[in-house]
């Protein structure tokens, strides 16, 4: 059964795959399932036939025979569970590359989703100049953590995981503000995530989306 999931039919990011069908994309590609994309313009993903895949009107959504799924960090969990290659087979492992899972989503993903908000729509605002460090200093105070706890590890802990998966995607959304630069082993940790072949297949297919689109 070939797995359809969701992603915009025109990216905000201009194909730069910062959506968050990328992530569920690489594991898809880590894992090697082939798999369907079906595409969503904005006013689609708020009709009640998207709706019933994501209560949320969001992208990505995955189908599986009669599974749905929404929430990328849950779709790349289903993935990691039913194929090998993104969950070590040692349930102690396994359970610290999960917890890395949920490290990435909800401890190191708000403060940067924060700062990429904080950038877009509020620039033009009379306290953005104020603001702008105090969130910028989150952000270092996290990846100074990350840096610290990884040193000059390959991956988090052991082999390459979906924690991995998920921390490396999150940080993409930094690279080009700079802060990444200030721990160089965190930035050599993002390029080999990005240099996995599963990746590029990954970012290419939604490239070639955004290029088609035209
Ligand atoms: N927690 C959910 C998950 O991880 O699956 C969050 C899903 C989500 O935020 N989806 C976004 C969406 O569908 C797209 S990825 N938004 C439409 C809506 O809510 O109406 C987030 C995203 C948004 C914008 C850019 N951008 O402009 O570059 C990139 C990524």
């Amino acid at each position: 059964m070939t797995p359809t999931i969701t992603a915009f039919q025109r990216s905000p990011d201009r194909g730069r795959g910062l959506g968050r069908d990328m992530p569920v994309r690489w594991a898809l590609e880590e894992v090697g399932q082939p798999y369907d994309v079906r595409l969503v313009s904005f006013p689609e993903l708020k009709e009640p036939a998207h709706r019933a895949l994501n209560p949320f009107g969001q992208i990505p959504t995955y189908e599986e025979g009669g599974l749905v799924l929404f929430e990328s960090g849950a779709i790349v969990f289903h993935l990691a569970q039913r194929h090998a290659g993104l969950l070590p087979d040692d349930p102690d492992a396994r359970a610290r590359a999960v917890a890395w899972m949920f490290a990435a989503l909800s401890t190191v993903e708000p403060g940067i989703m924060e700062l990429s908000m904080l950038k877009i729509v509020d620039r033009d605002k009379p306290w953005y100049e104020a603001r702008l460090p105090v969130v910028e200093a989150g952000v270092r105070q996290r990846l100074g953590e990350l840096s610290r706890r990884l040193g000059g590890a390959d991956w988090l802990d052991g082999p390459f995981s979906a924690g991995d998966l998920l921390m490396a995607n999150v940080l993409r959304r930094v690279k080009t503000s700079g802060l990444l630069d200030e721990f160089p082993n965190v930035a050599a940790y993002v390029a080999r995530g990005e240099a996995r072949p599963a990746f590029k297949r990954a970012f290419d297919a939604q490239l070639a989306v955004f290029d088609q689109a035209g």
